[in-house]
């Protein structure tokens, strides 16, 4: 059997794209088990696979952990990306917190009617730049550093780089006015793992078309 952890999820980003980005970044090597059909869905849970009936799962170090952040919270602490002390975590999992909402309004965003869309989209460029990017670019103008906790990179910068890429495929000039996001951009992206993470044939999932929200609605509603 194979030691690598074992994604089980949809074939597209939704609530399981963090996590891969989180395993790339401290280079792990994962497999992933792709469902299309709700009747591979429904053998997962007549197989006792999923706790309360719902992907994302990961089968790690004997587990099989579901709940999107008790999964990024195992894998950032395996492997040191989570702080070295209760308060590097505290703010680690806060400055989290955050990018999650943000991305949330983009995860949805596929779901939504076209009238509905037009105003998440206003939604989404206002609050990034009001108060998520804002927030993160004070944080790091605050304490001068390349990373946003205890000088070393953490869960916390993977996820804001992941939710700035993903502001800039709506809103392309999102990062104007922030000159250290912009900064803190092309730091993370060359960082060896990231960069083979955000380069073609890599596990990372494109960009939610029609075909993806048809496949979504077929297989959870
Ligand atoms: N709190 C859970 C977590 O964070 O892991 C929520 C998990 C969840 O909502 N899972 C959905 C599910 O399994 C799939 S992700 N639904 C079936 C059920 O019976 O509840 C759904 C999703 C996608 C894309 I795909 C965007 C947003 C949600």
């Amino acid at each position: 059997m194979s030691d690598k952890p074992i994604l089980h999820y949809v074939n597209g980003r939704g609530r399981m794209e963090s996590i891969r980005w989180l395993l790339a970044a401290a280079g792990v090597e994962f497999e992933e088990k792709i469902f299309d059909t709700k009747e591979q869905l429904q053998k997962l849970r007549e197989g006792n696979m999923l706790l309360f009936q719902q992907v994302p799962m990961v089968e790690i170090d004997g587990m099989k952990l579901v709940q999107t952040r008790a999964i990024l919270h195992y894998v950032a602490e395996k492997y040191n990306l989570l702080g070295k002390t209760a308060k590097d975590r505290a703010l680690i999992i806060m400055y989290t917190e955050g990018t999650m909402d943000l991305m949330e309004l983009i995860i949805l965003y596929p779901f939504l009617k076209p009238e509905e869309q037009k105003q998440r989209l206003l939604e989404i460029a206002n609050k990034a730049k009001t108060r998520y990017f804002a927030a993160y670019e004070k944080v790091l103008g605050a304490h001068g550093q390349n990373f946003l906790v205890g000088n070393q990179m953490s869960l916390a910068d993977v996820q804001l780089i992941e939710a700035i890429l993903m502001v800039e495929e709506k809103v392309p000039n999102a990062l104007s006015g922030f000159p250290l996001l912009q900064a803190f951009k092309t730091r993370m992206t060359n960082i060896p793992n990231i960069k083979k993470f955000l380069s073609p044939g890599s596990k990372r999932k494109p960009v939610p078309d029609a075909n993806y929200v048809e496949m979504v609605y077929k297989i959870f509603f």
